[in-house]
């Protein structure tokens, strides 16, 4: 009798539960249509690149969210960091009428025309990871304080070699505007205390262009100048690379930036990078994917003084940013060291 029972009430279970969520086949989300519009909701999340695993990790948050507040996401990217590439997805977006695009740019100035266009058109647009201007978008999710970042990591170059050994640098595209405001703060660093870092010289900067072989390429050239003793990769893609390089050349050169547990657990493990920071990128996608429903709900508007609801982020609030326009910020970085990375390897 039990058995007989057992399927008809499964079967009710879960029509009631495809009623409850709007679901179709049981894996779609309840999408919402735009009351205004009366068209589909989607969220969609440009990538400075598409094969990054940190802006995967980003993408990952902002799914999960879009899934809570019952919004399709959609996820684009180039094949190279560039803003070239970024321009032809965004003008897709606008011909496919996206409600809301939340962008890593390649290059703060470069999307203003395309973003503008997409903002007349009634797409809410955010920048989340590297912004563009402050005319490009309503809102920028900062990941963490740039002064923090920036000064941190100088000084932590500096610790690292007992405050006696070149810098380099290691970076992403010139152009990438988080990476370029975290090196004026390095430097700004060394310039408020001259005798402290007398004698660690920034040497050089280059740039990988957040391309793996480029990036080791890099690495390779930086090993060159015997003067450097400590490399500063303010990147993920960046960081992995000279990890390796560093690794297979059995150079002495230590390494320090910011990183993927996920990926430079070993290394921290080993030495080679005695610490590092990040923060949660899967949070920092979260939080754009929440801000973006709050805008297209018309709960705020991106003016400093907004306050908004941001699920297991909790309530935050729009404050104006660095570059005249304003930002959310997710917290404050993270410290990687060999006491902690094996608890988060497995997460981001
Ligand atoms: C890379 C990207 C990204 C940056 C992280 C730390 O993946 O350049 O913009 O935030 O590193």
């Amino acid at each position: 009798m039990k058995k007989k029972r057992a399927l008809p009430i499964c079967i009710c279970f879960i029509f009631m539960i495809c009623i409850m969520s709007g679901c179709k086949n049981g894996t779609e989300v309840n999408n919402k249509t735009d009351i205004n519009k009366g068209k589909l909701v989607t969220f969609a999340f440009v990538a400075k690149e598409a094969q990054n695993p940190y802006m995967k990790k980003m993408y990952d948050g902002f799914q999960k969210a879009c899934k809570e507040v019952g919004v399709k996401p959609l996820f684009m990217g180039p094949k190279e960091a560039n803003s070239e590439m970024q321009i032809e997805i965004i003008n897709k977006l606008i011909s496919e009428k996206v409600s809301g695009i939340a962008i890593a740019a390649n290059d703060a100035n470069a999307l203003q025309t395309v973003l503008t266009k997409a903002m007349k058109s009634g797409i809410k647009v955010i920048s989340l990871d590297s912004p563009v201007n402050a005319k490009s978008r309503q809102i920028h999710i900062e990941q963490a304080d740039p002064e923090k970042i920036g000064r941190g990591l100088i000084q932590a170059a500096y610790e690292m070699v007992n405050g006696n050994g070149g810098i380099a640098i290691l970076s992403t595209t010139a152009q990438s505007a988080n990476q370029n405001l975290w090196i004026s703060w390095m430097k700004k660093e060394m310039k408020d205390h001259p005798d402290k870092y007398a004698n660690t010289p920034l040497i050089t900067i280059q740039y990988g262009d957040d391309n793996d072989e480029k990036s080791e390429m890099k690495t390779e050239e930086i090993l060159k100048n015997r003067n450097v003793k400590i490399i500063i990769a303010p990147t993920t893609v960046g960081m992995f690379a000279a990890a390796k390089v560093i690794q297979s050349s059995n150079s002495d050169v230590l390494l320090t930036g910011l990183g993927l547990p996920s990926e430079m657990a070993p290394y921290v493990q080993n030495g080679i990078c005695p610490w590092m920071y990040l923060w949660n990128p899967i949070d920092v996608g979260y939080l754009a994917a929440y801000t973006m429903d709050s805008l297209q709900k018309g709960t705020i508007t991106g003016v400093e003084g907004d306050i908004f609801e941001a699920g297991t982020l909790g309530q935050k609030v729009v404050t104006n940013d660095f570059y005249g326009g304003t930002e959310v910020l997710l917290g404050d970085p993270f410290k990687f060291d060999s006491t902690n990375i094996d608890e988060w390897k497995n997460i981001y």
